[in-house]
């Protein structure tokens, strides 16, 4: 069986325990890889490693840097497929959705943030000819980069990369649940000349290595993407450090359809919104709130459209839904659809595990489940799910529903439609996050600022908000 190794000081090792972790295919439920289970031991050895190379990585030009982020990049395009075929085996994901976005974004996020360091540039403040500031961007040293299952690829890219073209060096550590494209980045950067200790990554429990990583004292910087409860643990360890954080967390974005919306339009971006990668985006649309006029019309358009979903095999071509991540997960999606009966809610579709014959039949397969009937107040409609399970709640009026959407804790996205420009804005304007679309859904451009209000996270990431985060500004001042 095949064992993923840490990437510690530019080699493949095995954790110092000796010990692995059971990796789980979740298309069959079958164990099919084995993962380090590392320690404090591990971190602490990435973490020196990591600090000798960043005397000289974070000296280096830009350009050095570019040009090795850049053969990364073009390795991670002739390892798509592998990759591809990597990811949905790890995750359970659909191949397909896996070549459309996971696998493309790793190799942009790497040519994005390398070129984007190249443009990267700080201020200067005149004061009115007697002295001159400028303020110089230094990366910070050893940077700590922790990411989740949901997009394991695309997101542990969208951290590393900016970290490094900033001149920093990482550790990173991939979700336990799905290491094995942070695995193939590792032998990958180890074919893109990419120095020993620039980047180093430990695989192994968040529970046992988390800590380690995110307390050290030589890691002055931390980029989490994750749950919102690990979210409000590190920053309850880091902060006392006062160690520069950013924090992308959790999301029960509301979706809000206007009664003057285009309807065939609005009601294929609601069911992508809202099973994409069976649902297990942060930024998936799980509230659907739509306008009492069209209510029963919308829902049967969307129902039909549901009922289509293939949920099946993810290497076949045709499938849309494949394996929720883990056993663990399946159950915790499903305890969830419960609690909605339990509170009133009524099934329109789906709300079973699906058990495919043959081969596949321990796999951990969702029913699309739509339910309507809910409180808006209640847990279910309160709680990120991350599952295939979209909530229907109608409104009367802007007023109404733009309460509703901010109801709850989190405020990541959300998305409105409307044919109307000027209710369209001035929705956006009142709804509490970080994201709002209009007429669309997750449509991303690399450059915005990215992240969420309330405890959907702290901080901004993406074009040179990044840049930012993983740069110290000092401030010169110069007396004329
Ligand atoms: O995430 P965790 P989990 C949500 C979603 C999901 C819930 C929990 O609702 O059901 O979070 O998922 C590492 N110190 N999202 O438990 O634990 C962990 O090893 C440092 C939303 O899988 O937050 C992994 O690498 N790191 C989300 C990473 O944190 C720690 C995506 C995320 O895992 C740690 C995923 C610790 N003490 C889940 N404990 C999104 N916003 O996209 C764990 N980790």
């Amino acid at each position: 069986m095949e064992k993923i190794l840490n990437y510690i000081d530019g080699k493949l090792i095995e954790p110092s325990s000796n010990k692995y972790l059971d990796n789980f295919n979740p298309s069959n439920g079958r164990v099919y890889s084995l993962i380090p289970d590392s320690n404090s031991n591990d971190i602490n050895n990435a973490v020196s490693s990591a600090k000798k190379a960043f005397e000289n990585w974070g000296s280096s030009t830009k350009k050095y840097r570019y040009d090795i982020l850049m053969k990364i990049a073009d390795k991670l395009e002739e390892h798509a497929d592998a990759l591809v075929k990597a990811e949905s085996l790890d995750n359970g994901k659909p191949e397909s959705l896996a070549r459309m976005v996971d696998i493309p974004r790793a190799p942009e996020n790497f040519r994005f943030f390398a070129t984007a360091m190249l443009h990267f540039s700080s201020e200067s403040h005149d004061m009115d000819g007697k002295a001159l500031n400028y303020t110089l961007r230094e990366p910070l040293g050893v940077a700590a980069c922790i990411s989740p299952w949901n997009l394991p690829l695309y997101l542990l890219t969208w951290k590393i990369a900016p970290a490094l073209a900033a001149g920093n060096t990482v550790v990173a550590k991939p979700s336990e649940i799905t290491p094995m494209t942070a695995y193939l980045l590792s032998k990958i950067c180890i074919e893109a000349g990419l120095p020993a200790g620039v980047l180093n990554i430990v695989h192994g429990l968040g529970s046992n290595i988390g800590d380690a990583l995110t307390t050290h004292e030589d890691v002055p910087i931390v980029s989490f993407t994750g749950g919102t409860l690990t979210g409000q643990h590190i920053a309850r360890v880091a902060a006392p450090m006062f160690k520069k954080l950013s924090l992308e967390l959790g999301g029960k974005n509301p979706n809000i359809i206007f009664e003057d919306a285009n309807f065939e339009k609005s009601v294929a971006i609601a069911v992508k919104a809202a099973f994409s990668n069976q649902g297990q985006i942060c930024l998936c649309g799980s509230r659907l709130f739509i306008q009492d006029t069209i209510y029963e019309k919308f829902k049967e358009a969307l129902l039909k459209k549901v009922s289509k979903l293939i949920v099946g095999n993810p290497r076949d071509e045709n499938t849309d839904l494949g394996a929720v991540v883990s056993k663990e997960h399946m159950g915790k999606v499903l305890s969830k659809i419960e609690e909605a009966k339990a509170l009133g809610g009524k099934i329109l579709i789906g709300g079973n595990r699906k058990i495919i014959e043959g081969e596949l039949s321990a796999g951990y397969y969702l029913e699309p489940t739509v339910i309507e009937g809910l409180d808006f107040n209640c847990s279910v409609n309160q709680e990120e799910i991350f599952g295939p399970v979209l909530s229907l709640i109608p409104f009367k009026n802007e007023e109404d529903v733009v309460m509703m959407a901010n109801s709850t804790k989190y405020g990541l996205s959300a998305s409105i439609f409307t044919e109307n420009i000027s209710r369209g804005h001035r929705v956006a304007a009142k709804i509490k996050s970080g994201v709002v679309w209009i007429n669309t859904w997750l449509l991303r451009d690399l450059r915005i600022p990215f992240g969420g209000m309330k405890q959907s996270g702290v901080g901004r990431e993406g074009g040179f908000k990044s840049l930012q985060f993983f740069t110290e500004p000092k401030n010169v001042c110069l007396k004329i």
